[in-house]
């Protein structure tokens, strides 16, 4: 064991200067805040089982295989005594600028803007444990242990407990003075440090902005929020389609979700980062959303190398784009639906197809019957079928009959070129949308 600690093993004079030269290390590193906790029994565990048994989690299963190491962090290390637990401040002014409040344009959360967080704060967690090491802090590299995000630990409540500030409504931890544009990560060590103390004294209050201003009802009360409905989930965790309740909710939003945090009056005094890690990266302010649609593989792994936006991959995040432009007012929009709906991935054709039957221009009604007659995947063809179906609702009757006339010229055509015998797939499609019209 180190020399530090067997000089001081309660919260005496010596681990008071221990504790703030473990801090100054942090923050030299790039760290914005620093506090330790013990790494003993954490004491929220029965309100993530909770959230749990709520289903609140959606398809992120990995949150329910978690569940058990989740009691304690010494289950991701028997050995360790303290957890370090640090935060990031990545409060950037770009997404401030007029640029991006212009609806035309996507919208990337905040902390996705730069550089992967988990890449960058590993690397600087990596040079912590190494300066931990050479401190004497741990017996060994394996009696220590790094993690930003994904591991079992609860994050929120680590921190909170090591000082840094409370639960907020939307469930984010608020710093009474760094206020929530914040990333936290972790360094556990087989030294035992003095713990500080769980944050408490400051709370919301009767505050009630992030509940009201959450587009989806998300957060369905205090420090509850179902994943399910909030769009961080469903633009970024959501790998398949968006349930359709929420796709006119996601305004102009691609990548993630601010609302909440935007609207809290402790980010109002937030001090900016001066890291340009966080900044935006090149195209990403530039793009509106019609460009986005036009990207290619190649276009999509060079913009975002080492951005967190690669989980999504190229079809979640085209998928978002297009049920964005659904809401979009500028005529370039269905331009875009229309690349959207010839794009190579089923899933951005599914989500265009809808964007068009949301839209009320006349126009989508003919893209849709002309690429009905060209699409063959079953979900897709389904997909134009209820916008369609959408649409004869408030089709006239003139309408409807010439969309009738239309589909017994088109029926009569293809009979006249597939014979008999030929076209069994398209025949079936054929008979849904002639019952379409019939209802
Ligand atoms: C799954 C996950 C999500 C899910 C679910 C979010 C949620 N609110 O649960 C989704 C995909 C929706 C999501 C979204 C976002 N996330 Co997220 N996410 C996670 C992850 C991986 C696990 C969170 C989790 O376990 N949720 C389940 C709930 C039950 O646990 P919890 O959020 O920790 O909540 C605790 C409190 O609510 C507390 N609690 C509840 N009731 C009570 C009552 C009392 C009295 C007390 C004291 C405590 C208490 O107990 C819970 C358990 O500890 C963590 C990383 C991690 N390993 O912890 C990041 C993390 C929470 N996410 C983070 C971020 C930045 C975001 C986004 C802002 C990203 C974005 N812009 O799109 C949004 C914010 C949305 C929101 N309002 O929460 C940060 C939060 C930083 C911070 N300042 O709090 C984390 C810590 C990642 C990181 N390493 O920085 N996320
Ligand atoms: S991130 Fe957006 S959708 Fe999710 S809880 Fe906050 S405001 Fe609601
Ligand atoms: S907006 Fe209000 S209720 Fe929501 S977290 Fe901030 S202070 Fe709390």
């Amino acid at each position: 064991m180190n020399k530090n600690l067997k000089e001081a093993p309660n919260f005496n004079e010596v681990d008071v200067q221990l504790r703030e030269k473990i801090r100054k290390q942090g923050l030299s590193l790039g760290f914005d805040w620093v506090g330790f906790t013990s790494a003993s029994k954490n004491l929220t565990h029965s309100s993530y089982l909770a959230w749990l048994e709520e289903g609140f989690a959606g398809e992120m299963n990995y949150l329910q295989k978690h569940a058990a190491q989740k009691t304690s962090s010494q289950n991701v290390l028997e050995s360790a005594q303290t957890v370090i637990s640090v935060a990031c401040n990545y409060f950037h002014d770009d997404t401030s600028t007029i640029k991006f409040q212009d609806s035309s344009r996507g919208r990337f959360s905040r902390y996705s803007m730069g550089d992967d967080y988990h890449l960058v704060l590993k690397e600087r967690l990596e040079e912590f444990r190494k300066w931990l090491l050479s401190e004497g802090l741990a017996s060994g590299f394996e009696q220590t242990r790094v993690y930003v995000d994904t591991g079992p630990l609860l994050e929120r409540e680590l921190a909170w407990r090591a000082g840094f500030g409370w639960f907020g409504k939307h469930s984010n931890l608020i710093h009474p003075k760094l206020g929530s544009w914040l990333l936290l990560a972790e360094v556990l060590i087989d030294s035992k440090i003095s713990p500080d103390q769980p944050f408490s004294g400051i709370d919301c209050g009767s505050c009630t902005r992030c509940i009201d201003a959450c587009p989806t009802g998300a957060i369905v009360s205090d420090r509850q929020v179902d994943a399910r409905r909030c769009l961080s989930y469903l633009t970024i965790e959501l790998k398949n389609t968006i349930p359709k309740q929420y796709r006119s909710k996601l305004q102009n939003w691609i990548f993630g979700c601010d609302i909440c945090q935007e609207v809290c009056p402790w980010n109002r005094k937030a001090p900016k980062t001066s890291d340009s890690t966080w900044k935006a990266r090149n195209g990403l302010r530039d793009r509106k959303l019609w460009d986005w649609v036009r990207l290619d593989q190649e276009e999509f792994s060079k913009q975002f190398r080492k951005s967190a936006v690669k989980r999504t991959k190229r079809r979640g995040l085209l998928r978002n784009v297009v049920t964005a432009l659904s809401a979009c007012s500028h005529p370039q929009a269905i331009s875009g639906l229309l690349i959207g709906l010839r794009d190579e991935e089923e899933l951005v054709r599914q989500h265009s197809a809808w964007a068009l039957g949301f839209r009320r221009q006349r126009i989508t009604k003919s893209i849709l019957w002309r690429h009905l007659r060209v699409e063959t995947a079953e979900q897709v063809i389904i997909e134009i079928q209820d916008a369609l179906a959408s649409k004869q609702k408030h089709s006239s009757k003139r309408e409807r009959a010439c969309l009738l006339t239309r589909q017994v010229s088109l029926a009569l055509a293809r009979k006249h070129r597939l014979g008999p015998s030929g076209g069994n797939h398209r025949r079936s499609s054929h008979n849904r949308r002639t019952k379409l019209l019939q209802d």
